[in-house]
């Protein structure tokens, strides 16, 4: 069974692909801006619901800006199904292949089973959805995988009803104008108990390259988390104010971030401070505050633990001796997660055991693992490894051997009845 019209680039692989690329991209960088719910964004839920129109699929949302379209051979079966899907969101100027591969895949693969259906193959009796999970990468409101968190019940309501945007604006608010039915809250009702949760993201990274391997399968998540460091000193004249009599925020950050790097070199782990914001902000004041948000990842939760206590350690020995003032908030915690081994292992016996992978990079697929959720994840190959990155690519033929991975093991796990292996 091979993926839809997979002939130079797949005919229902390309069409979709090519309507959605224009969307939120910065023709100066050709990165994407699909911050959640912005017109970006929802013009890309507008080519989700279009495009599950085509196939009269049914599209069904929850209070937290989560949606899953359904393929239900049997309209009397709506539960005991499998889903697949990832987001649309991407980060600031980020690639076109994080979240968008997995949904267009999605819909390519659920066309090549049905193709196989039509032409005599057998037409599963279970539902098959395909899911856009909302704000995956907490660009715009700083949780990752927020959707998939408030619908497992993995993030407390009140706590994202108190996110503000880079604007002030609430998250409520932002949904609110963009449409939902806001009401955040546990729904795991919306995956109709789905005996297992697959999805295809580009590798962020370049195993895959190096092995020469067009597809992978995960193993497991790095447990990683978002610190917010507030940096407070005291505002003065660039010029007038002597070197030894300032409180200046901006050296205790920049100390910081070079004691974070330096922590992450020594072992395996990763940290990264991308997102920083000055105030005042002035080229020719000494800052009062400084804001830097540490992304730090781990192979392991006790390191993790470790790295940023050190971290958070050095980083207060710095402000007392620039007289600064140091706060540190955490943003978001993702456990390390270790995908089912009984699915894992279902999906690379049917894929003639393709590497199996570890991955630093979070995924909604994690948090429905770590939900009770039977999960896998495969992943496709990027020539370069960058991610987050307007460089971040997959070749034709590596996405359409993305979806045929994809369809295999989707029909796979829809063939026959349940079976607790997450099929
Ligand atoms: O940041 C991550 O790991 C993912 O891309 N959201
Ligand atoms: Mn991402
Ligand atoms: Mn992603």
């Amino acid at each position: 069974m091979t993926a839809a019209g997979s002939g130079s680039f797949g005919n229902g692989f390309e069409q979709m692909w090519k309507a959605l690329a224009p969307i939120g991209r910065d023709d100066r960088t050709g990165g994407y801006h699909r911050y959640s719910w912005t017109p970006a964004h929802q013009q890309c839920e507008r080519w989700f619901r279009d495009e599950a129109d085509r196939r009269d699929l049914a599209v069904e949302a929850d209070g937290s800006g989560n949606l899953v379209a359904w393929w239900r051979p049997d309209p009397a079966r709506v539960t005991g199904g499998v889903v697949t899907g990832s987001h649309l969101d991407s980060v600031p100027d980020g690639g076109g292949y994080d979240g968008p591969l997995g949904v267009v895949s999605a819909f390519a693969a659920l066309d090549a089973i049905r193709a196989g259906a039509a032409d005599g193959g057998s037409e599963p009796t279970r539902p098959l959805g395909i899911a856009v999970f909302a704000e995956e990468e907490g660009a715009r409101f700083g949780v990752p995988c927020l959707g998939s968190r408030l619908l497992t019940g993995a993030l407390e309501p009140d706590r994202a009803r108190g996110l503000r945007d880079a604007d002030g604006v609430s998250l409520t608010d932002a949904m609110e104008r963009a449409g939902v039915a806001v009401d955040l809250g546990p729904a795991p009702g919306l995956l109709r108990a789905p005996s297992a949760f697959v999805e295809l993201h580009v590798e962020q990274g370049r195993t895959l390259a190096d092995v020469g391997a067009p597809v992978a399968v995960a193993r497991d998540i790095w447990p990683h988390g978002r610190w917010r460091f507030e940096f407070g000193g005291r505002a003065d004249h660039a010029g007038t104010t002597a070197m030894a009599d300032r409180h200046d925020p901006m050296l205790t950050y920049a100390m910081t971030a070079l004691a974070a790097n330096k922590r992450a070199r020594l072992t395996t782990a990763r940290t990264t401070f991308g997102r920083v914001l000055v105030e005042p902000n002035a080229t020719n004041a000494v800052p009062s505050l400084v804001r830097a948000w540490l992304d730090a990842r781990a192979a392991d939760e006790a390191s993790l633990d470790a790295l940023v206590e050190e971290i958070r350690r050095q980083a207060g020995d710095r402000a007392q001796r620039d007289g600064t003032r140091l706060e540190v908030h955490p943003e978001s915690w993702t456990p390390r997660v270790e995908f089912d081994v009984r699915l894992r292992d279902r999906v690379a016996a049917r894929l003639g055991s393709p590497p199996v992978l570890s991955t630093q990079a979070g995924h909604d697929a994690g948090i429905l693992a770590a939900a009770g959720i039977p999960s896998a994840m495969l992943f496709v190959r990027n020539p370069t490894g960058v991610s987050h990155a307007p460089e971040e690519y997959a070749e034709p033929s590596d996405c359409l051997a993305g979806v045929d991975a994809l369809t295999a093991v989707l029909a796979d796990l829809l063939a026959g009845e349940p079976d607790g292996a997450g099929g």
